[in-house]
């Protein structure tokens, strides 16, 4: 009996550790700026704008392919420098009209529907419980 009850208060520990886990590196990623333990749309917004500033390389307002690529250092560095990347589902995801350009309307787009994904219970605020990593 007693070992029962330790296994269940194990797993419970667990499960409460993932979920701190998964939210805390919702706040590391900077998202919910005010740290209230929910991600308003505006959060979700800005926070979908400066992943975009990041990935735009020459800030002119486009991710190109490559762009992205050398953000997320998906060449491997013994790889030819400008040997070909296959497209990851991300970019797909995004690239709506797949030119291999993302907009930043392209972009936020993405979030948006990945914010409504996110909002089980449809109150435009996602909750600690909601989030899951890596969520936007
Ligand atoms: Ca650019
Ligand atoms: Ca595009
Ligand atoms: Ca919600």
């Amino acid at each position: 009996m007693k070992k029962i009850l330790l296994a269940i208060g194990i797993a419970t520990l667990a499960a409460n550790t993932a979920t701190a886990l998964t939210f805390n590196s919702a706040q590391f990623l900077g998202i919910d700026r005010d740290a209230n333990n929910e991600i308003s749309t505006q959060e979700a917004t800005s926070f979908r704008a400066r992943y975009f500033a990041l990935l735009d390389q020459n800030s002119n307002g486009t991710v190109e392919f490559e762009e992205y690529v050398k953000a997320n250092n998906l060449r491997s560095s013994t790889a030819l420098e400008d040997s070909p990347v296959p497209l990851t589902d991300e970019y797909r995801e995004a690239d709506s009209n797949a030119d291999t350009i993302l907009t930043l309307q392209e972009f936020q787009d993405v979030g948006v529907k990945r914010f409504e994904m996110l909002d089980k219970d449809k109150n435009g605020i996602i909750s600690r419980a909601e989030f899951i990593s890596p969520g936007l």
